[in-house]
């Protein structure tokens, strides 16, 4: 998971693991969670571990190597913040070599006052093909769509 700093990554680390909203400090460096979620069409059970890359620049350094062999890429942005939408391309090139066809947009922040547009988001994420996933970490709307999406995607990785 990438994204600038304070668009709610961790938040949405936490909304997936627990389910519930909790609020979090500036993530220092990197946070690792461990997620469990049932495959709702076979009943197992999907493990993964979720890299939550701390935005803030001063952690940049060291943070790529935390990204060999990631299975699915989470690229998250603020929708109440245009900055967060402008700036991605250095989340886009520390990515870079990892398959575009494992990317997702996550529009967090929904519940608040809208700053980036349904077509500024479809226009970013149609260059390299990825779906947008709408989402509020605060109040959990647009998860279980957010959720089935990441599932799909790691089992088809799994699959491959
Ligand atoms: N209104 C609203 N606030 C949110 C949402 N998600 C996160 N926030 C708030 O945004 C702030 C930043 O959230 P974080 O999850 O710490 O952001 P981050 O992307 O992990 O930031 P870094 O660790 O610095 O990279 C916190 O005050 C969160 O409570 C959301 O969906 N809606
Ligand atoms: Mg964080």
């Amino acid at each position: 998971m990438v994204g600038a700093g304070g668009v709610g990554k961790t938040t949405i680390a936490s909304r997936l693991v627990s389910g519930t909203f909790i609020e979090h400090m500036m993530t220092v460096g990197l946070n690792i969670e461990t997620w469990s979620v049932v495959n709702e069409a076979t009943g197992a059970t999907v493990r993964s571990t979720i890299f939550d890359i701390a935005g803030q620049s001063q952690f940049r350094f060291f943070q790529p190597r935390f990204l060999l062999g990631t299975e699915v890429v989470l690229i998250v942005v603020d929708v109440t913040s245009p900055e967060s939408l402008y700036n991605v391309d250095e989340w886009l090139q520390m990515v870079k070599d990892i398959p575009k066809n494992r990317w997702i947009v996550v529009a967090n922040k929904i519940d608040g006052v809208r700053a980036v547009s349904d077509a500024e988001l479809s226009q970013f994420a149609a260059a390299f093909g990825a779906p947008v996933c709408h989402v509020s970490a605060k109040t959990g709307e647009g998860f279980d769509k957010l959720i089935q999406t990441v599932v799909r995607l790691i089992l088809t990785v799994a699959d491959a």
